[in-house]
């Protein structure tokens, strides 16, 4: 039987992060992908490539989730990405509760640009109490781990701590705090948690600019890994050489201000 990697995530027009990336991973790492998607997300070529944002209706996110489950009965592991609006992340932790996935990886997109600052807030508090009860993984990048836990992260050692604190605070098993390229030194290191000891993923940086979609083939390379049944340790390694593959491999001369990943 065919494995099955699941995103519930939104759509990223230009092809460089969102939905389009997480089905580009799972597809790299033998996986069938599927998605319901959460909102459709355009650059604006006439706004400095700020952030167009649609919802997508709840009934219809909840009727595109009951059909993934419906035809894919060993559908068991779920990748979250961008939800975007408080009645979108009740639909979806409706659907959490309902299915019981065995694995669902929570990548904490708190702030999109184009949103008001309010209606993310109310999000991004949604997101918390709503949606990170039923992680098993969650994947935070340095803003998100400063968010999520309070602490100020602005090396490895508070990359660390913020990661514990996770985990201690908002009980996730697995936490995996992406360091990235934005902490200071050679090397974009990222940290599993796992509630005992901290595991560092460590590749050397490359290039000097933003990468577009990067967040997203970590955590969906994580989650494609998880279906094809790999323990935590060895899916985020994979993850690694995974996302650094795609970021050697990234699109570059974009009239953008950052390159996109490709993992082609
Ligand atoms: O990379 C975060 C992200 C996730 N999902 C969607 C996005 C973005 C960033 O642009 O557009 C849909």
């Amino acid at each position: 039987m065919v494995t099955v990697a699941v995103a519930i995530a939104g759509s990223e027009a230009t092809g460089g992060a969102g939905a389009q990336t997480d089905l580009k991973t799972f597809h790299s790492l033998g996986t069938f992908g599927a998605v319901a998607l959460t909102c459709i997300v355009s650059f604006d070529p006439k706004d400095n490539w700020n952030h167009l944002f649609v919802p997508v209706d709840a009934d219809v996110i909840r009727q595109q989730i009951d059909a993934i489950t419906g035809v894919h009965a060993n559908a068991d592991t779920v990748k979250i990405g961008m939800l975007g609006t408080v009645p979108t992340i009740e639909a979806v932790a409706e659907k959490l509760a309902e299915n019981e996935f065995a694995n669902v990886v929570v990548d904490p997109v708190l702030i999109c640009k184009g949103q008001e600052p309010g209606a993310a807030l109310d999000t991004d508090n949604a997101l918390k109490a709503k949606i990170l009860p039923f992680a098993t993984v969650v994947t935070p990048n340095v803003f998100e781990a400063s968010q999520l836990s309070g602490i100020e992260v602005t090396d490895l050692e508070t990359l660390k701590e913020a990661a514990k604190a996770i985990h201690e605070k908002l009980a996730v098993p697995y936490v995996v705090a992406k360091g990235g390229a934005v902490l200071p030194g050679e090397d974009a290191v990222d940290v599993l948690y796992d509630g005992t000891d901290f595991t560092e993923y460590r590749e050397k940086k490359i290039g000097d600019r933003y990468i577009s979609g990067a967040g997203c083939t970590l955590a969906a390379a994580i989650t494609a890994e998880l279906a094809k049944g790999a323990d935590i340790h060895a899916a985020v390694q994979v993850a690694k050489d995974t996302v650094t593959e795609a970021i050697r491999n990234r699109v570059t001369d974009l009239p953008t201000p950052f390159d996109e990943v490709y993992q082609g």
